[in-house]
């Protein structure tokens, strides 16, 4: 017998070769790591750089986000799902609807005005919402999906 119908193996991802700075886990097809995808810098790095300007509800006036699209992010990883658990260094756990990141041009932001997050300063990734573009987006619901020392992302 074959593999069972809809298990196809996907090739696998590159290894990470630096520190890891993000965890995909949970409905992907795409791994590199057991069933988990893990991220160093470079492995980052890779996916199209995306860069948006916007104020925050944590920060003074507007800041330059870069680094890439949530929704690049997921499709590398063969993700499938209805909603993704993003999960912090400070164990701040939430759910975020899967839909947001195909309506919104949501990032994964690496730095802010040019410098790289770091864990001690809402770092190593901070999700960032395009919030000056909607005005749906400037709402408490969406605030809570602003995960700062974002480490992992589990899809369901
Ligand atoms: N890692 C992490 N991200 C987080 C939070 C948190 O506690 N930890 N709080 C969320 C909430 S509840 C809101 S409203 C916004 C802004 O948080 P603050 O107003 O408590 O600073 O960030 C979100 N991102
Ligand atoms: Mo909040």
């Amino acid at each position: 017998m074959g593999p069972p119908a809809g298990q196809a193996q996907e090739p696998a991802l590159p290894a990470p070769t630096g520190k890891v700075v993000l965890t995909v886990s949970g409905n992907i097809s795409k791994t590199n790591r057991g069933n988990l995808a893990v991220f160093d810098d470079d492995m980052l790095g890779a996916l199209p750089r995306i860069h948006l300007e916007t104020t925050t509800v944590v920060t003074d006036g507007v800041k330059r986000f870069d680094g890439f699209l949530m929704r690049d992010l997921l499709a590398y990883v063969g993700a499938d799902g209805g909603t993704v658990t993003a999960i912090a260094l400070n164990d701040y756990v939430i759910d975020i609807p899967m839909e947001d990141f195909s309506r919104f041009d949501v990032l994964v932001a690496t730095s802010m005005d040019g410098t790289r997050l770091l864990p001690s300063d809402k770092g190593p990734l901070w999700i960032v919402y395009p919030r000056d573009d909607h005005q749906e987006l400037q709402d408490i619901r969406y605030d809570y999906r602003w995960v700062w020392q974002l480490i992992e992302l589990d899809v369901r």
